[in-house]
């Protein structure tokens, strides 16, 4: 691996037109915020930027939704995001935003040393126009019917029913989403990058040059070089974002992922005056940390307008996660099937360990994962209390409990205590390689296998059973066993840095900089520890399920907004459905109830009897349409008078959500008396 003098490191900007998910976490935040950290307690020279995506169609979209303006929405959500990083133990260098002043005129600059190198080609198209409006709409702006499932709801992007890309074109039917009026096409002239004149480059630099990227992010890139790259537009008609800084492009704004990753740039500029060190010099390593979904951007777009610029380097590596799903469910915003980082935050003080710790051991680095609730309190109580909490729990008390908790001189060392001392530094090297590769879950396998041996070790030597006999050989026991703590407060601090600290602070030992792992003499003969306390604690059944019920309302409430449906009602019994008595009857005689505008009077024939029904349906049906009728009756239903008349049933109706009914009946004629079941 190539010695690199610093380091820069990027995470995606999140949009900030919603909070901060667990998917987001697990994908992009955790797994960079572990790999600076850890570069950090090396002392390397490193950087981490972000910002919050400030520009872009949805956050239009999102401001209308509102009624506010799009700058209301990012300030409200670059806020909530900024936040809830901080509160998780986020450590970026910076978190800027790309509304900042700094960007604007960082992305403009870039834009027009492009435009004046001629490294932009112009073209007209034709594009939808709402006249009601007077503005162009963006692909997200109009809807109408997807040509391929007849969904009439889809976008001009996307059909989300089928998931097939669309082109608004495609659309049948197409309206503004704004005004619902029917849009015209008209012509617009837009720049783009002509991105088939990288391919050659992009495929020596990454097909030839990164065989060590991950399959995922090369597999992609293949493709994509192999189906053959075009040109792509990087101005838009709308008016949220960086107006293109040339003449004649009035109303037109850079495209969102033009912009966006200039604000890397633009956030390293507000960092530091040194900031051209860490973009201009080759023995900078630059990482991108990304979710799958932005690979395109990271390894094909902004490289390709990197190297139209000609000042700046390329990324070392992209390593970008696959996705995380939430109970077997896609993790979705507009859905709101989701664990808010903010509201995981209010539900689970001090917690922050615990679900930095469950999302990296699960993270999606190879494939789509899945995140279970109960997985999170098994990992919890399972690993994080019944390993590692109890391990250093148990090294603590016995201190404190044989000697006095100081540090007791170590004898002789058996070649056990040798072997786990040895073992650590094992662990070391293999820790280092794994986090270095972008492995984090094995990395943090590596940390948390110091505790499983320190457990083992304890259990193993069981020196609460021998303090009697060979006070010695005790303190030689725990002497290793304070020492393999200390070794696990400096291993577990890039995954879980508040349970470090406080580690560090039961230990009163202060920070221990990253080369004394592997240590066996971390914490001197006679140190004075703390008073032990617990790191985790168990989290009970009725939390879990308190989270599982949130998310069980976010689906009902999911079905009911965009079915238009009630939820699903409660489960009966096979035994409980069948007490009911539903019987093919035909309507023989109707007449209206006097005096009331919704009731009609029925006389059915059940096949076991005649009877009489009234029924609630008089605003639908008029008497004469449904004699002869075959319906559905509810036969033994208790009856019940209405309107002073005996009513002996219920007719089923299917009612749709504006409360319209239709009848229901068998499909052709059937029996009176036949039952349904
Ligand atoms: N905001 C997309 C996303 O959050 C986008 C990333 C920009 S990185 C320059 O998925
Ligand atoms: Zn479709």
């Amino acid at each position: 691996m190539k010695k690199f003098k610093r380091y820069l490191v990027t995470s995606a900007l999140p949009y900030a037109n919603g909070p901060v998910h667990i998917g987001h976490l697990a994908g992009v935040y955790i797994p960079s915020d572990i790999y600076v950290r850890y570069l950090r307690l090396k002392g390397e020279d490193v950087l981490w930027v972000c910002g919050s995506d400030e520009h872009g169609v949805p956050i239009t979209i999102k401001a209308r939704q509102e009624g506010v303006t799009p700058q209301d929405v990012v300030d409200k959500y670059h806020n909530i995001i900024k936040n809830a990083f901080e509160e998780l133990g986020i450590s970026f260098d910076i978190y800027s935003r790309t509304s900042s002043e700094m960007h604007r005129k960082t992305a403009s600059e870039f834009f027009r040393r492009l435009y004046d190198a001629g490294k932009f080609i112009e073209q007209t198209t034709m594009q939808y126009y709402d006249p009601e409006a007077g503005q162009f709409l963006a692909d997200r702006y109009i809807t109408g019917t997807c040509p391929h499932c007849r969904n009439e709801r889809a976008y001009g992007d996307q059909c989300e029913k089928c998931g097939t890309t669309l082109n608004a074109t495609d659309l049948i039917d197409p309206r503004s989403a704004i005004t619902g009026a029917v849009p015209e096409l008209r012509e617009t002239k837009h720049w783009f990058l002509p991105l088939d004149r990288y391919e050659p480059f992009l495929r020596r630099w990454i097909l030839e040059g990164h065989k060590e990227w991950k399959p995922n992010v090369y597999g992609q890139c293949k493709s994509w070089l192999d189906l053959g790259l075009q040109p792509r537009a990087v101005s838009r008609d709308l008016d949220w974002g960086i107006p293109v800084p040339v003449e004649g492009a009035e109303g037109k704004v850079l495209y969102v992922w033009f912009d966006a990753p200039i604000g890397y740039i633009s956030a390293t500029k507000e960092l530091t005056p040194e900031w051209e060190k860490y973009w201009k010099d080759d023995e900078t390593k630059l990482v991108h940390f990304i979710g799958k979904d932005n690979i395109v951007f990271h390894c094909i777009v902004f490289p390709s307008m990197l190297q139209a610029h000609g000042e700046y380097i390329l990324p070392d590596n992209v390593p970008a996660n696959e996705f995380l799903n939430l109970e077997n469910d896609k993790i979705s915003t507009s859905r709101n099937w989701a664990v808010w980082l903010h509201e995981y935050l209010q539900d689970f003080p001090g917690k922050q360990d615990v679900l930095r710790y469950v999302l990296c051991a699960n993270a999606p680095e190879t494939k789509d994962n899945d995140f279970t609730w109960k997985d999170f309190q098994a990992r919890n109580n399972n690993e994080l209390v019944a390993i590692l909490g109890n391990f250093v729990n148990r090294a603590l008390v016995l201190t404190s409990k044989y000697f006095n908790g100081e540090v007791p001189a170590a004898g002789e060392p058996a070649e056990y205590d040798r072997n786990c001392l040895d073992e650590v530094a094992a662990i070391k090297t293999s820790l280092e390689n794994n986090i270095d590769h972008y492995r984090f879950r094995e990395a943090l396998k590596d940390a948390m296998n110091i505790a499983r041996m320190g457990n083992k070790y304890l259990a193993d030597t069981e020196p609460w059973k021998i303090f009697k006999e060979d006070p010695l050989r005790v303190a030689t026991i725990l002497n290793t066993a304070l020492q393999i703590t200390a070794n696990l407060a400096i291993a577990i601090k890039p995954f879980m840095p508040f349970t470090a600290d406080k580690l560090s602070g039961l230990l009163q030992c202060g920070p221990l900089g990253w080369e004394r792992l592997g240590s066996d003499s971390i914490l001197p003969v006679g140190h004075r520890l703390g008073k032990p306390e617990l790191l985790f604690e168990k989290i009970e059944d009725d939390v879990i399920e308190a989270q599982l019920a949130k998310l069980e309302a976010a689906r009902a409430a999911n079905l009911a907004k965009e079915a238009k449906v009630e939820p699903r009602k409660e489960s009966v019994s096979f035994e409980d459905f069948s007490r009911m008595d539903i019987r093919v009857s035909k309507v023989v005689a109707a007449e209206k109830v006097a005096k009331t505008k919704k009731l009609l009077k029925l006389t059915v024939d059940t096949g076991i009897d005649v009877r009489t029904i009234v029924s609630g349906i008089a605003e639908f049906f008029t008497p004469e349409e449904l004699v002869g009728k075959q319906v559905l009756v509810l036969a033994n239903l208790q009856p019940r008078e209405l309107k002073g008349i005996m009513s002996e049933g219920m007719i089923l109706m299917a009612e749709d959500a504006s409360g319209k009914l239709v009848a229901v009946a068998p499909e052709s004629e059937v029996k009176p008396g036949s039952c349904v079941r």
